[in-house]
């Protein structure tokens, strides 16, 4: 059973809260070994993962406590960091990452991994890590500069400063800032709302949105007509054209 998050599944929303709140959710080996594990083995009713933070922050990155001057940094990224990511990645139905306070360094690279990523107006992100000599990672230097552009993120990564939330959104880093009394409602409305919707289809989207960032677009249009052939088969399908045709919304089983 897992120490360092909580995992719950509601009405098909499974959500995973970041727990060591004393740390503002600071990620320990054990924390990375749990969210890999919690987002590669989503229960079949679970249609959508939330990923969130206990207390007042969302996620300080890298535990620093756990940092002696001998740390293995190559090997932490290899052996624990990239399956966290990967697992968040490929998890079988779509994340959210609902930033209710600051987001540092690998911790807001864990956010912005995330197909959405709804923050707080009052939470920040910080690329916090050249403030101690460290160079972004997590994904970072990957999904930053094509989110924002090349100008932007350097400015992020050198001047390692926080980024509002309200910043994130117009930057079109994150999909968008909520005001705080609204972030819960408007977190919980969009998870409901992919929880009952194609979740084949959403894989497919995401994939395909994925792989947009390195493939041309001769082997992008091939990985569409592929996607869009399964979509075709899907059951989701026949109900979606279904419920057009008979003027009423749709009832998605995500099969
Ligand atoms: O393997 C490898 O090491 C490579 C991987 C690297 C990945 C990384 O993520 S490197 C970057 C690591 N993270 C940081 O550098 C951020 C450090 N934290 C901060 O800059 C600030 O704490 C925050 C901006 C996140 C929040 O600031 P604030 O003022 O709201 O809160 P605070 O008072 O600084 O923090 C509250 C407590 O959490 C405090 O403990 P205390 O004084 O109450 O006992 C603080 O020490 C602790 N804490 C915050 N971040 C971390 C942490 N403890 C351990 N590790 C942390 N990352």
């Amino acid at each position: 059973s897992f120490e360092t998050i909580e995992f719950t599944v509601s009405e098909g929303v499974a959500t995973l809260t970041l727990n060591r709140p004393q740390v503002m959710n600071a990620l320990s080996s054990r924390m990375r070994a749990e969210i890999t594990e919690a987002a590669s083995t989503l229960p079949s009713d679970a249609r959508c993962l939330v990923i969130t933070g206990a207390g007042r922050g969302f996620c300080s990155g890298q535990d620093l406590t756990d940092r002696a001057a001998a740390a293995d940094l190559e090997g932490t990224l290899r052996d624990e960091y990239e399956p966290m990511l990967r697992a968040i990645r490929a998890c079988r139905a779509p994340v959210i990452a609902a930033v209710n306070g600051v987001a540092a360094g690998a911790g807001a690279n864990l956010a912005l991994a995330a197909d959405v990523v709804i923050a707080a107006e009052s939470a920040s992100f910080i690329q916090a890590f050249a403030r101690i000599g460290l160079v972004p990672d997590a994904g970072g230097t990957f999904i930053i500069p094509r989110a924002v552009g090349a100008a932007r993120a350097m400015g992020m990564m050198l001047f390692a400063e926080p980024i509002t939330a309200r910043q994130a959104a117009d930057w079109g880093l994150i999909w968008e800032a909520l005001p705080d009394d609204a972030f819960a409602d408007g977190v919980a409305r969009r998870a409901r709302q992919l929880a009952a919707g194609p979740t084949a289809a959403y894989r497919a989207i995401r994939e395909a949105v994925q792989a947009s960032t390195q493939n041309d677009m001769d082997a992008q249009l091939a990985l569409e007509a592929r996607l869009q052939g399964a979509a075709g088969r899907t059951a989701d399908f026949v109900e979606g054209v279904t419920a057009f045709l008979e003027k009423r919304p749709a009832r998605f089983t995500g099969r």
